[in-house]
């Protein structure tokens, strides 16, 4: 990459995106601040605690206690996966619309970018991932794969205790075949060379739509939490009938993110 075109990245280095684009995954360690990790981790549990009298889009999946671990109180229903957590507050809001995090969309993909969707990938104890190796690609067909998923780790997530797991390159070759639409036999992945995405809390990893990646399993007695924001190009249209909150939301142009901070904490923007 030349001196002028590195000068145009909003975020990234040139390295950073050159990983991505090579593998199809980046991990960016330390994104939020230990200030911003603690008012997250104060909303997250609100978020997962407090699920009376919430919109009626919004959802929550619960997974029945597994035999043998305890329920963490951080996560005392156990909730295992919610949809559109976008709608909870401004908080969230803030959280999907974040010029930072638009700013590193921009970077990889381009001056015009939208909300795709928002969900919650949670990691109870005992949990097991049934979801084999996937391409989120079926799940969100588009006239061209120009999305990607921000996951948000709000602790340490490692090797089985529930940290994603993404198959390098795998997204140079296309769409891989499915057994039951969207997982990918292991057979087809035996001489792939996986990496285990640990990270901490504050950490975030951005996921092409078409890399192969799974979740981990959580063998630990302490629940594990991923926030998971979809972004695409505002030039890629949606085939799949997106009717998840706030989809299709502008958040650059022309390589200028669009929203400002929303969110207020103690009287001052976070
Ligand atoms: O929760 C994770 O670590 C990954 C989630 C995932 O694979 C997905 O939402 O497609």
């Amino acid at each position: 990459m030349t001196a002028a075109a590195s000068q145009e990245l909003l975020f990234l280095t040139p390295q950073q995106k050159q990983f991505f684009d090579d593998n199809g995954y980046l991990n960016i360690k330390s994104f939020y601040s230990p200030h911003e990790l603690d008012e997250m981790r104060r909303q997250f549990h609100e978020l997962v605690s407090q699920t009376e009298n919430r919109p009626k889009n919004m959802s929550y999946a619960f997974m029945p206690q597994a035999e043998g671990y305890p329920v963490d109180p951080y996560n005392p229903l156990n909730v295992v996966g919610m949809m559109d957590h976008v709608l909870a507050n401004e908080y969230w809001f803030d959280h999907f619309t974040d010029p930072r995090v638009v700013a590193v969309m921009v970077d990889l993909f381009g001056p015009n970018i939208d909300f795709h969707n928002g969900k919650i990938r949670n990691k109870p104890p005992g949990f097991v991932c049934t979801q084999g190796w996937h391409q989120d690609w079926p799940y969100e067909r588009h006239t061209s794969p120009d999305l990607a998923a921000v996951i948000t780790y709000i602790e340490e997530t490692g090797f089985e205790v529930g940290a994603t797991e993404v198959i390098p390159g795998s997204h140079r070759k296309g769409e891989w075949p499915t057994y039951n639409g969207v997982c990918v036999a292991d057979d087809l992945v035996k001489d792939e060379k996986p990496v285990v995405m640990a990270a901490s809390g504050g950490d975030i990893a951005i996921i092409h739509v078409m890399v192969l990646h799974r979740a981990g399993h959580n063998f630990t007695h302490t629940s594990r939490h991923a926030i998971i924001n979809e972004y695409k190009t505002a030039e890629t249209i949606d085939q799949w009938n997106n009717r998840c909150a706030f989809a299709g939301l502008p958040l650059a142009r022309s390589r200028k993110p669009l929203m400002p901070r929303v969110h207020c904490r103690q009287g001052r923007r976070i």
